[in-house]
């Protein structure tokens, strides 16, 4: 079966995008299965600046199509924190129970009507010769007051979709994968990248 290559060591996110593509034909493999692919230093100012470079670089390192997928939570009290910086949110040695924690605390004063957010994802396509492609997807939603749930990662436990009164944590994949910020984001690469695989696999 083709192999692509997701530019993360994010399991969660390599979960999901494997459920998501689950009817294409392709194996969705990641980082760490290439332990010598050099640290990448996500320092962009947009979640699609991060996801080009960490797509880029794996294309190169693989001469082959990589993915990449660079995404966070955008917080309206916040002014849009932790943003791009939502992996290091609660500062070295960040965990998601450090970063929700964070969060929980840098919200205690705001009420359920100002809790508003939004998960973003950028997802990249870059190809050695020189394709590239960006989309992004966005779903919107509410902070809660405590963490609930044991499914998902990151900020999941904390993030209610509009629409609904349970965390991302609590509704698990299959609801999360319909709505989510990375499914719409997925669901506007598809063509793009099915494209792109077979063409250059076809090339040889
Ligand atoms: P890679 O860069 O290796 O892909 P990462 O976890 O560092 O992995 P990002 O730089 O894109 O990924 O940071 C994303 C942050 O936002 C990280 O803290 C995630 O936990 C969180 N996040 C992203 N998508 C999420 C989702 O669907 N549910 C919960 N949290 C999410």
């Amino acid at each position: 079966m083709t192999e692509l290559v997701l530019a993360t060591k994010n399991e969660g996110k390599v979960r999901e995008f494997r459920e998501i593509l689950r009817d294409l034909p392709v194996e969705i493999v990641s980082l760490i299965d290439f332990p010598d692919f050099p640290e990448i230093i996500e320092d962009g100012r947009t979640f699609e600046e991060n996801a080009l470079k960490k797509a880029r670089a794996l294309a190169i390192f693989t001469k082959d199509v990589a993915i990449a997928d660079d995404s966070g939570l955008v917080v309206d009290a916040l002014s849009g924190s932790p943003g791009v910086f939502s992996a290091r949110y609660s500062g070295e040695g960040a965990t998601d129970l450090k970063n929700n924690l964070k969060l929980l605390n840098d919200l205690k004063d705001v009420h359920l009507k100002d809790r508003g957010a939004a998960f973003k994802c950028a997802i990249a396509v870059v190809a050695p010769d020189g394709f590239e492609e960006v989309v992004t997807g966005e779903c919107r939603g509410t902070i809660g007051f405590e963490m609930r749930g044991n499914e998902g990662f990151g900020y999941d436990p904390l993030f209610i979709p509009n629409g609904f009164d349970k965390t991302f944590a609590e509704l698990g994949m299959e609801v999360k994968n319909r709505i989510s910020h990375r499914f719409r984001a997925i669901t506007a690469v598809n063509p793009v990248l099915i494209n792109q695989v077979f063409r250059l696999k076809a090339e040889g």
